[in-house]
Parts: C-alpha cells; sequence; structure tokens
C-alpha cells in the first residue's frame, strides 16, 4: 500500500500527456510507471480488458482509464487545485472545444509528423518505443521489435486521412495553426489566461508527445513557434510557469474574456475539424440506422475495434477518407452537455462566440444515439 498515484503511461504517448499535464499542475503525488511491469499484465490489463495506456492506479487500487474519466477522478472528488472545468460560459465551451480539438482534430498532423520524417524522427522513434516498451530487452533487440510494431501505427496515419495527396494540405494548414498558437501564447501563459484548463489539457496531447517532442516537428516548433513551445514547456511544470508575464497570478481572465487570438483558434477547428465532424457525425447516424447496437453494446464490438467505419469529406480541395471512431462522439457529447447545461443568458453568450467564429454546427451536429463510459469502454446508450 502506498500514497501514490500510478499512472501507468509512456512520454512518446500522445493521451498520456494529457492526463500526465493534469496530474502535475494538480500537485499530486504519483508516479510514472510502464505497463511492461508484471502489474500491467497480470491485474490492469484483465481489469480493463484491452492493452491501453494512460491508466491510473489509485492508492486504494481503484483502476481508471481514460484522459478524461482520469481527469474527472479528482474533479469529481474537489481534489482540484487548479479545476479544470471553467465556471463562465464562454470560457467552459471554449476551453472543451480545445480540448476536442486537441486529442482528436490535431491527430493528422501528429500522425503525419511523427511517421513521414524518418530521416529526421525513426532512430529517435525506435529507441524511444523500444526503451519504454520493452526496457528489459537488449538495445537493438528493442528497435527491431519496434520497428516492427510501428507498421501498425503507420497504417494508422494513413486511417486518419494522411496520404501523398493531403500531406502538403496538412502540412500548410498545421504551419497556419502553429502561427496561431504561437501568437496566442505570446498574450497568454495559458488558453484562458494565469491557470491551465482542460483545453490546455486536451491540447498538450498532440501539441506535447508527437509535435513538441520528436525531432522533426520539435525543431519546427522551436525555430518557428517558440512561445508555443514555452507552453509545451510550462504544461509540464508543476509551478506556474509564466515568468516572461510579468504581474500575472494563476487566474483566468476576467469578464469570461475569450481574446481574439483564441477567437482565431477556433475558427480553426471550424474550418480545420468541423466538416470532418459532420461527415462522422451522418456516418455514425447511418450506421445506427442500419446496424441498430443493443443499449450498452460495446462501441467496435468483441474485436475490440475503435473504429465502425469510414467517412468522406472535403477539405482544402481534397476529398479525405478517415476513420470514424465513436469516441469522439463521446467526446463531442461533453461540448453539447455543457452547452445545454447553460442558462439562457450564458446560452446566448456563448451563441454568440459560436456565430462569430463559425463553430454553431459543433452544437448543432449531432449524434442519434449516445456514447458513453462504462467499465473502462466506451457504449451506445
Ligand atoms: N481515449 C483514450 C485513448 C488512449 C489511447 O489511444 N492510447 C494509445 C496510446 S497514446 C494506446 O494505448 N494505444 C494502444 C492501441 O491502440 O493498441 C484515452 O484518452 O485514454
Amino acid at each position: 500500500m502506498t500514497d501514490k498515484f500510478k499512472f501507468y503511461s509512456w512520454s512518446v504517448s500522445l493521451y498520456s500527456g494529457k492526463a500526465r499535464a493534469y496530474l502535475i499542475k494538480q500537485h499530486i503525488d504519483f508516479d510514472d510507471i510502464s505497463p511492461a511491469e508484471p502489474h500491467y499484465d497480470a491485474v490492469i490489463r484483465p481489469a480493463i480488458g484491452r492493452w491501453i495506456i494512460p491508466v491510473m492506479e489509485t492508492p486504494n487500487d481503484e483502476i481508471v482509464q481514460d484522459g478524461v474519466d482520469i481527469i474527472d477522478w479528482f474533479e469529481s472528488r474537489d481534489m482540484a487545485r487548479l479545476p479544470a472545468y471553467p465556471q463562465t460560459p464562454r470560457h467552459l465551451i471554449a476551453s472543451l472545444i480545445m480540448e476536442f480539438f486537441g486529442g482528436e482534430g490535431l491527430l493528422r498532423p501528429a500522425m503525419h509528423y511523427r511517421w513521414n520524417f524518418d530521416e529526421d524522427n525513426l532512430d529517435f522513434i525506435l529507441q524511444q518505443f523500444g526503451l519504454f516498451a520493452m526496457p528489459q530487452l537488449a538495445p537493438e533487440e528493442r528497435r527491431d521489435m519496434a520497428l516492427h510494431a510501428s507498421g501498425r501505427m503507420r497504417k494508422a496515419a494513413v486511417m486518419f486521412g494522411v496520404t501523398p495527396d493531403t500531406m502538403p494540405h496538412i502540412e500548410a494548414a498545421f504551419e497556419e495553426t502553429m502561427a496561431e498558437f504561437d501568437a496566442h501564447f505570446a498574450a497568454q501563459p495559458y488558453l484562458l489566461g494565469g491557470a491551465p484548463t482542460i483545453g490546455d489539457y486536451g491540447l498538450f496531447a498532440a501539441l506535447y508527445a508527437h509535435l513538441g517532442r520528436d525531432p522533426h516537428p520539435l525543431a519546427m516548433m522551436q525555430n518557428r513557434a517558440q512561445m508555443l513551445f514555452r507552453w509545451t514547456e510550462r504544461m509540464r511544470n508543476p509551478s506556474s510557469d509564466m515568468v516572461e508575464f510579468i504581474g500575472r497570478d494563476e487566474s483566468l481572465l476576467g469578464d469570461d474574456h475569450v481574446p481574439e487570438t483564441l477567437k482565431t483558434l477556433l475558427r480553426r477547428v471550424a474550418s480545420d475539424y468541423l466538416p470532418e465532424i459532420e461527415a462522422m457525425i451522418a456516418m455514425s447516424n447511418d450506421w445506427l440506422a442500419e446496424n441498430q447496437p443493443a443499449p450498452d453494446e460495446v462501441v467496435g464490438g468483441e474485436s475490440l475495434g475503435r473504429g465502425i467505419g469510414m467517412c468522406q469529406f472535403e477539405w482544402r480541395g481534397e476529398t479525405l477518407s478517415v476513420v470514424v471512431m465513436p469516441y469522439r462522439i463521446f467526446m463531442l457529447q461533453r461540448i453539447q452537455d455543457a452547452y445545454d447545461a447553460l442558462d439562457n443568458t450564458g446560452r446566448a453568450e456563448v451563441d454568440a462566440l459560436l456565430d462569430e467564429t463559425g463553430l454553431h454546427r459543433l452544437i448543432t451536429t449531432r449524434c442519434h444515439r449516445r456514447v458513453e463510459r462504462k467499465n473502462h469502454r466506451e457504449v451506445w446508450v
């Protein structure tokens, strides 16, 4: 028995970064533990029914899977030093939108910049994957196994819409996005002022493990988006780490204010992610009508698949074909639920923000069935 939380994770893992940044910022006493530890296969994996990270084990041996569930475990117990969910309407909705964008919407550039720049990245990636997955093996054996395992992840990049035709667009869009983040973090330490919120944690998923840590995109960020790079550093620091913002404290911007630089980022979500969300929901609704999953049926079935098919949408003059993953319905619901829970005044304020940034369809584009998390899995309700 220990008082520490155990955090099963890898530094190379996109979703581990989201929950780890939260634990660090809340000053939670935890240890990072590799899923290569025998306890993972003996206890954790049977309990959650699949191999996945991050997983948290509490001092009372409770097992919590999924970045959202780990964060909400602390939030629902009032254990947060800096609450992740803002109390004011515009801040709450903007922050949840950025959480969704960071964990799901930025996966295309995250996969592209990890897997398609072998000259700069491959030695580092294989060394790191081997090191974390198989620390007990000799370095050269680790590399061979990591190389073998990497084939599946390269294929996943294609499933997210990374193809020779789309690559130039993914790169152009990410360069623009990086500049927009850089402008925001030149003016604000975090998304909403002096403290991180759920949007920061979600963004940290893609913007750290892949885009702010793999050699090629890291060099891009360090050379061209230094204030974004500073934010990735800040998000790993238990202090507020905002030395360059003289006189700021750990409070959010007053009056529910959404700065122009954040509105620009919301417009980016509208241009670069909303078309995919609409296509994903349309496909999911068709799929639901045809397949009629029973209530509580595990999404993806017993095969443990995360996708239910592919959808197509237009973006920058290309037709993209991407996997439809119901976890994203769960993430979209979080925004829609928060919106539905607002009073009339709050809703009107949020409506104005969404209209101004082209994001109103994020609220009106709804799946006919809900996706919830139950027994560490996503299920159809
Ligand atoms: N929604 C999950 C996603 C976790 C996830 O996809 N983790 C990746 C590593 S970043 C993983 O474990 N992949 C294993 C696999 O797909 O087999 C969360 O937020 O925890």
